[in-house]
């Protein structure tokens, strides 16, 4: 184990991981030097990624697992292709649009293809990147090239029920969804602590080189934002576009359309993991919907997350969604 990573070993963090199977069930880690959480399998990459070469004009996607990423993925990629919508309809978009640490993280996720951050190393300008990775373990040269970065946030209770059914989508969790909030709250689950991850990119939102929005603004009016990102993109786009893409990326289209709907991909893991099959009704296009923490998590759970948000957020001026 290299000195950028501690294996988290209290009981709860051993619980935790005890009630995980499939391809999340693995050590858990803090990553230096973020303090972000991740598997101990990712630990042998973070050297590689944090001296990464990043170029002026890659586009770097940037978010906390659940907040919106695929929806952002293909909405960019459109922007940066002209809305070709046909060639987005028939290639995946992990090839279109590369998840930088997937490789590190699952490496069965990309068993036919290149290792992710060779795939990344190797594509051709301008570079469509996705992370989840917290800005400090980001690659380095992120503060210093400067380029694009588009970071977006979703409402946290939200994002914790998303992340839920996402661990008993690629894997199976014997946790209930309130214990899933506590071990959510004490940082055991990766990526996590949510708002040492959200609030950098907050922090950074009017710089030239970054755009921040939310889950949410994509919820209430997916027009503005395809307006905004085409604006910081620098790519034109006619209202009749703008039409076709709020059409092209509605949750329904997108539920059925193959290439972003990752459901060949969760199939063969589950198989993989001799994992029992899925009700036809599961899937990562799951609801799509705003508010759900506050129906499905416990008056309780809610309750300490507000007070848990208020501590993590003492003395910041954030007022995106929480
Ligand atoms: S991941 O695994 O971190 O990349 O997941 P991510 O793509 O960030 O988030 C998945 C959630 O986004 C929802 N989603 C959408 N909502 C509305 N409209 C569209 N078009 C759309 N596409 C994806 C997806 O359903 C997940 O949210 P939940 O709440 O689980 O349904």
């Amino acid at each position: 184990m290299s000195a950028t990573a501690e294996v988290l070993t209290s009981p709860a963090a051993r619980r935790y991981v005890e009630s995980l199977r499939g391809p999340y069930r693995d050590d858990h880690v803090r990553l230096e030097p973020s303090g972000c959480v991740l598997l101990s399998k990712v630990t042998a990459d973070v050297h590689r990624i944090l001296d990464f070469a990043v170029r002026p004009d890659d586009v770097w996607l940037v978010t906390f697992p659940k907040s919106g990423t695929t929806w952002s993925q293909e909405l960019i990629w459109l922007l940066m292709n002209n809305c070709d919508v046909e060639q987005a309809k028939q290639v995946p978009l992990i090839h279109r649009f590369p998840f930088l640490e997937i490789t590190s993280l699952m490496p069965e996720f990309t068993r036919n293809m290149p290792h992710s951050i060779d795939h990344v190393e190797r594509m051709v300008s301008p570079r469509l990147i996705k992370s989840h990775l917290p800005l400090d373990q980001l690659p380095k040269q992120i503060k210093t090239v400067k380029p694009k970065v588009i970071y977006v946030v979703r409402n946290v209770q939200d994002a914790i029920v998303s992340f839920y059914h996402h661990y008993q989508l690629w894997g199976d969790c014997d946790l209930t969804l309130d214990q899933f909030a506590e071990c959510f709250m004490d940082d055991l689950i990766m990526y996590c602590p949510y708002w040492d991850h959200v609030l950098p990119f907050w922090n950074l939102r009017n710089e030239p080189n970054v755009l921040f929005y939310s889950y949410e603004d994509m919820k209430k009016d997916l027009a503005s934002v395809i307006r905004r990102v085409a604006i910081f993109l620098q790519k034109t786009i006619t209202e009749k576009q703008v039409a076709q893409l709020v059409d092209y990326l509605s949750f329904d289209k997108m539920r059925d359309n193959p290439a972003v709907n990752y459901d060949p991909v969760v199939e063969q893991l589950r198989a993989d993991y001799k994992l029992q099959p899925l009700p036809s009704s599961t899937k990562f296009m799951r609801r799509g919907q705003v508010g759900e923490g506050k129906q499905v998590l416990s008056e309780d759970i809610q309750r300490r997350l507000r007070q848990w948000t208020e501590a993590a957020l003492q003395g910041s001026d954030y007022t995106g969604p929480r």
